[in-house]
């Protein structure tokens, strides 16, 4: 059902020419730290040259007139940028039947820019090597984040990162200088906090290699979270497709007070949408409740629309937005988009439909806490205690942490402080340990210039590197290994083993304003609203208590934002310099050139496979195991210390895939069937170890899976380690957006129960044929696929399924994978 937007808000009209943030930046303080940074680098920063990162707008408006022609209906404005970027506005679309474009047509869209972190970029850039390029179609940056310990301090786990992953760091940097990519060093920060310092822009289009690359929807553009052979796509100037989302309006009335902030209100939204609520669709802001969120504010939300699934988040171009391009050296992007917005560019039209409307009055929101092991637990603040009694946990908190790409803004930091000088005052430090990472180079510089930083180390704060440190895993914490405990973080995802690779920590995700109230009061229950904290007092003295009075913070820095150690910094639209050697070591453990993946239908020459007889079916796969529940790609792929070896597939692949996801049958982790056990083998072995048999004797497979498989992040070595190791279909209850695009240009071919009880039906060791696929593949778009069961007793029976596979997908799936699709149309 479509529900039509209450009547349009208009922002443009209260975003008038803005007093320049360079008159308050001159006064700029100085730095109270130089550990990091030359002097030069305590300078506010200058106007920058934006003529790469200023949308087209013209164009775009342009574009959509086009579209509009077609449609002829009011626009929201998540279809305007979409649209806007399609690569044939005129034709793109087909009928102007909005039902039959929304949750049913693919677009083919021209991204307008891409975003890599070194995890993801390795193999992205492998990928896009072999397509022979000699530079990319879009500006595209690299950022040096995800590899980054969090161990000692800033300065020392950074020296030792850039050691420890200098084979990697060298190939990244070569490759960026060889294809004209801007290189942010290790120590620079994280990609989506430098994506919205430095490249987001109202109205732009972009695509980023990690599933948090919605966080720039917070300067009101749609970035979204792709897999690195998406990205290539973009890179290449190969049309990028997308399924055309449903767009969910979300309808923001009131006001945040008191202890309520931005990241409440999206703790609350995962809650009432669930982890699955956002499949498909983009999430859209509207109403008066927008217009007062900070921009860094608004990038929270967006960040954690990853949390429920959706393809991003955006909200209409505000006059906060306008404030932060100006403070942070994007005066001509500001005035670009001013310009943009007066033609109504920038935010819905009046009058235009929502797939579906969500009502969030923010002066009903409290505080929330969502946890533990999943980001859609969501507790209000005032029943948090109760919760943790009823589940019989410890009253404990064993770590807070705070930053990360969520919640690292100026903002944060300062509501934080405000915090701590409030328990300083008391003579308060904080019970536990209490770590707080930077989202960039600028924001430490920034805190430490304004004494942020200082007042959070006087209360016991451990300053760590400006990068993803624990929020992936690299955090090398040798207490409580083994032990259940409770985390506190203002990171986005909580999932199993996630930060210290214990199974027992349970991260609860808050605000950072909740998790510094609570590492001061040590425990769970604690209510900064409404408790206090006893204060030690002495003998015969009467005890006294510390009650925080709500946290007060100031969205941008008065002083200006200064750039801190610009050697971190890449130089701006680089030339690409064909000539340079991209550095791979014939015995590097860390890097592997890619080896082709074999199709089943198609050897390269347009002869059959001859291995498999079934022609354009898939060949006979065997289930090697029905997964249980949750199985994001943390599950599939695990990150933390396996992280390293993303670039080299043969030794990453082996080491880690399937270990924390849990077998169906008899409910083990980490636990297959091996039912065609051969001479002394046993019968049952780890997921790596079963599978790792099966590729020995050529014998392909599937998996067969529960809800939303795949949950979390873009990671593509999800869908590679499978493909490697023989997984040709996943059979699934459902499965979220970015792996499940994975998967098919990997070659993998996804599909969904149309009977979910059909799950249930089928276990390890049968055997399943598609029966339809052919079909689909000889050019009958209305082909169905079913698959025949025969189960290891010798019962047969046919299931139904449904497939999501376009035109263009079903080629990667032919070729064996879009790689090899796109190698076989460059020859
Ligand atoms: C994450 O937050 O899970 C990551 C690590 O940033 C991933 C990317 C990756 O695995 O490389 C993501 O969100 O996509
Ligand atoms: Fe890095 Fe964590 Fe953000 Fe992913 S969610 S980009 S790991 S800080």
């Amino acid at each position: 059902m479509l529900v039509r937007r209450t009547p349009a808000c208009t922002l443009r009209a209260s975003i008038q020419s803005h007093s320049h943030y360079s008159q308050s930046r001159s006064k700029s303080g100085s730095r109270s730290l130089a550990t990091h940074a030359p002097s030069s680098s305590g300078t506010p920063l200058k106007e920058k040259n934006c003529a790469s990162i200023t949308p087209p707008y013209q164009t775009l408006i342009q574009n959509l007139e086009h579209v509009r022609s077609v449609l002829k209906r009011p626009l929201t404005l998540a279809e305007k940028i979409l649209y806007s970027h399609l690569v044939d506005p005129i034709n793109g679309l087909g009928s102007g039947d909005v039902g039959r474009i929304r949750g049913e047509a693919y677009l083919q869209l021209r991204p307008e820019r891409v975003a890599m972190q070194d995890a993801s970029a390795q193999m992205a850039l492998l990928q896009f090597m072999s397509a022979g390029l000699a530079r990319c179609a879009v500006p595209t940056s690299i950022h040096c984040d995800h590899l980054i310990q969090a161990s000692q301090g800033a300065d020392a786990d950074l020296e030792k990162s850039i050691q420890s992953n200098k084979e990697v760091f060298d190939f990244l940097e070569s490759a960026a200088r060889k294809y004209g990519i801007e290189f942010w060093k290790p120590g620079s920060g994280i990609i989506h906090q430098i994506v919205l310092e430095n490249y987001a822009a109202p109205g732009m289009l972009m695509l980023g290699t990690d599933s948090h690359t919605p966080n720039a929807g917070g300067l009101g553009m749609l970035a979204i979270g792709v897999g690195g052979a998406d990205a290539v796509d973009a890179m290449t100037g190969t049309p990028w497709e997308l399924k055309a989302p449903q767009i969910v309006g979300i309808h923001l009335t009131g006001q945040l007070s008191g202890w309520a902030t931005t990241k409440d209100l999206i703790l609350h939204l995962a809650g009432k949408l669930t982890v699955r609520g956002g499949t498909g669709r983009i999430l859209e802001y509207f109403g008066p409740g927008v217009e007062n969120q900070s921009c860094t504010g608004l990038a929270t939300i967006a960040n954690m629309g990853a949390e429920v699934g959706a393809t991003t988040s955006t909200f209409p171009y505000s006059k906060n937005m306008q404030s932060y391009l100006h403070a942070t050296g994007r005066g001509p992007v500001a005035r670009a988009a001013d310009e943009a917005a007066r033609k109504g560019f920038l935010s819905a039209d009046e009058g235009a439909e929502y797939d579906e409307v969500v009502e969030i009055n923010l002066s009903d929101l409290e505080p929330t806490i969502n946890g533990p092991f999943t980001p859609d637990l969501a507790t209000p603040l005032s029943k948090f205690g109760a919760f943790v009694k009823e589940q019989g946990w410890k009253d404990e908190l064993s770590a807070g942490l705070i930053g990360s790409c969520t919640n690292s803004s100026y903002e944060d930091m300062t509501r934080v402080a405000d915090l701590a000088r409030q328990a300083k005052a008391a003579g308060l430090t904080t019970k536990v340990p209490f770590l707080c990472t930077p989202g960039s180079e600028q924001i430490r510089a920034t805190i430490e210039r304004d004494n942020i930083t200082s007042t959070l180390e006087d209360v016991g704060a451990v300053v760590l590197a400006n990068a993803c440190g624990p929020c992936i895993g690299q955090w090398k914490r040798d207490e409580k290994q083994g032990e259940e405990n409770a985390i506190l973080t203002s990171f986005n995802r909580n999932f199993k083993s996630r930060n210290d690779g214990n199974k027992l920590t349970m991260n609860f995700l808050a605000s950072p304003t909740i998790v510094t109230a609570l590492s001061f009061s040590g425990k769970l229950s604690f209510n900064p609203m409404t408790d206090s904290i006893p204060l030690p007092s002495k003998p015969g003295e009467t005890s006294q208590s510390f009650k925080f009075s709500p946290p007060k913070g100031q969205d941008l820095p008065s002083s200006g934002f200064i750039p801190g150690e610009t050697s971190y910094y890449p130089e701006p639209i680089p030339e690409p310099q064909p000539e340079t050697e991209v550095i791979i070591r014939k015995d590097s453990q860390r890097l592997e050139v890619l080896e082709p993946f074999e199709s089943w239908f198609d050897n390269g020459d347009g002869k059959r496979n001859a291995k498999n007889e079934r022609g354009l079916e898939l060949p006979p796969l065997k289930v090697l195991m029905r997964v249980r529940g949750k199985c994001t790609t943390d599950h599939i792929s695990a990150a933390g210390p396996w992280l390293k070896y993303k670039g080299h597939l043969t030794i990453f692949l082996k080491i880690c895939v399937l270990i924390t996801a849990l077998n169906d049958e008899g409910g083990e982790m980490n636990v297959a069937f091996d039912h065609d056990a051969q001479d002394g083998q046993s019968t049952t072995d780890t997921i790596p170890n079963v599978a790792k048999r099966f590729k020995a004797r050529n014998q392909p497979w599937a998996l067969v899976v529960d809800d939303n498989y795949g949950e979390g992040s873009a990671r593509e070595h999800a869908a590679l380690q499978p493909r490697f190791y023989g997984c040709s279909m996943i059979l699934a209850r459902s499965f979220a957006r970015i792996h499940e695009t994975n998967l098919k240009k990997q070659g993998v071919l996804p599909l969904w129960f149309v009977d979910k009880a059909d799950y249930s039906r089928i276990a390890s060791g049968d055997v399943l044929e598609t029966i339809g696929l052919a079909d689909l593949l000889q050019g009958n778009p209305n082909a169905q696929i079913s698959i025949k069961v025969t189960t290891r007793a010798g019962e047969v029976f046919e299931i139904p399924t449904r497939h999501t596979m376009s035109a263009d997908q079903l080629k990667w799936l032919r070729a064996g994978s879009a790689l090899n699709y796109i190698r076989s149309q460059m020859k």
